[in-house]
């Protein structure tokens, strides 16, 4: 464990071969803020933490866009408590990032540039009630499967943030489940607007996964050193094998014609995934793109008064107890 001054420890690099590293790695142990490690490890883990703290904080969007819409008083708080909880994972992996050395305001200035990623899937629009269903159950479906084995990750920080956000995704895929099994098992109306969120959703869930194996640059360094625990077809399959059953349950079909069973592998097969669609949105082109970036930008410079009345606050609170020292213990 670490305690909180790892910012006073210095940052120590060894070489990508170094064999504590790797008698660590083959233990299953973890590292720790300020263990020494190679550099590549290191900026691999920042680049894969901030990009993921990215997409919980735009993920926050395409959801708040409903909470004034929400159907009841009920749903409304649900879905705020939802969205609040994106925030706070968002907080929790730059915390994250931030004991591999990492600045959060220069982390913010890359996703603000474009110079780092998010996820692929919030630049699509939530076009009705149906699609707070539809996110809650495949996207953080989806979220759940990728991040589960992320508990494991060989970093120790980044896998006890896990821990907690798979728990609350565990909540959110479930009330997303909750919402398109009232709206299928409603009138013909909800129900066709459950299916249309469900067709919508689908595919763009399973490309959450990033590209197929052979096209994934990161994919090999990332599983030798312990940070991605699978591949990702791996978890796209798990996923389909997961969700498939689900849909039965809820009586809506998943808009893939091929999507069969298959006795030998004990997989559902799927149809092919058009990967040209994933590598454009992750270009910039996606949908919503332009929007989501622009909203970001504006709620960064308009937050920008309570980061600086909080450093102030903090500041103040810190000259304070240098003057006043606690008592000591007798
Ligand atoms: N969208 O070599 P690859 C959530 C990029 S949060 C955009 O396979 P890697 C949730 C990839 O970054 C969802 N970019 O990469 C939140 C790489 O580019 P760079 C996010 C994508 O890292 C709120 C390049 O393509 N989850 O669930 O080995 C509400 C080549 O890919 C995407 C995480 O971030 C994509 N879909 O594997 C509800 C989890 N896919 O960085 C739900 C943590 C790939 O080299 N991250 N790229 O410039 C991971 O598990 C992995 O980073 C990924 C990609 C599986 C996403």
């Amino acid at each position: 464990m670490y305690g909180n001054d790892f910012t006073q420890q210095p940052i120590v690099e060894i070489a990508e071969d170094d064999a504590d590293f790797q008698a660590i790695l083959d233990a299953d142990g973890r590292i720790e803020p300020r263990d020494a490690m190679p550099e590549a490890y290191r900026k691999n883990l920042i680049r894969q933490i901030a990009q993921h703290a990215h997409s919980e904080i735009i993920g926050m969007q395409p959801e708040g866009n409903w909470i004034t819409r929400a159907p009841s008083l009920k749903r409304k708080a649900i879905l705020m408590a939802k969205v609040q909880d994106e925030a706070g994972h968002g907080l929790y992996l730059y915390a994250a990032a931030e004991t591999l050395g990492a600045d959060r305001a220069d982390l913010l200035d890359l996703l603000h540039t474009g110079r780092q990623k998010y996820s692929s899937i919030f630049n699509y629009p939530t076009l009705t009630w149906a699609d707070m269903g539809a996110i809650g159950w495949l996207v953080d479906g989806a979220g759940i499967v990728n991040q589960v084995p992320l508990c494991r990750c060989s970093y120790g920080p980044y896998a006890r943030a896990m821990v907690r956000v798979c728990k609350e995704e565990s909540f959110h895929q479930r009330q997303g489940f909750e919402i398109l099994h009232t709206l299928s098992h409603g009138t013909p109306a909800q129900k066709a607007m459950a299916q249309d969120a469900v067709d919508r959703w689908w595919w763009p869930s399973l490309m959450m996964f990033g590209p197929p194996d052979e096209s994934s640059p990161n994919t090999e360094r990332s599983m030798r050193w312990g940070i991605k625990r699978f591949s990702n077809d791996e978890l796209r399959q798990r996923f389909v094998d997961m969700t498939v059953p689900q849909a039965q349950a809820l009586d809506l079909t998943l808009p893939d014609p091929q999507l069969s069973w298959d006795a030998a592998t004990g997989h559902w097969e799927y149809g092919a995934i058009d990967f040209t669609e994933l590598f454009e949105v992750i270009k910039g082109n996606g949908p919503c793109n332009a929007q989501r970036m622009a909203h970001r930008r504006r709620a960064h410079e308009e937050g920008a008064w309570v980061r600086e009345a909080a450093l102030a606050y903090a500041t103040k609170r810190d000259a304070e107890r240098e003057a006043e020292p606690p008592a000591a213990v007798a």
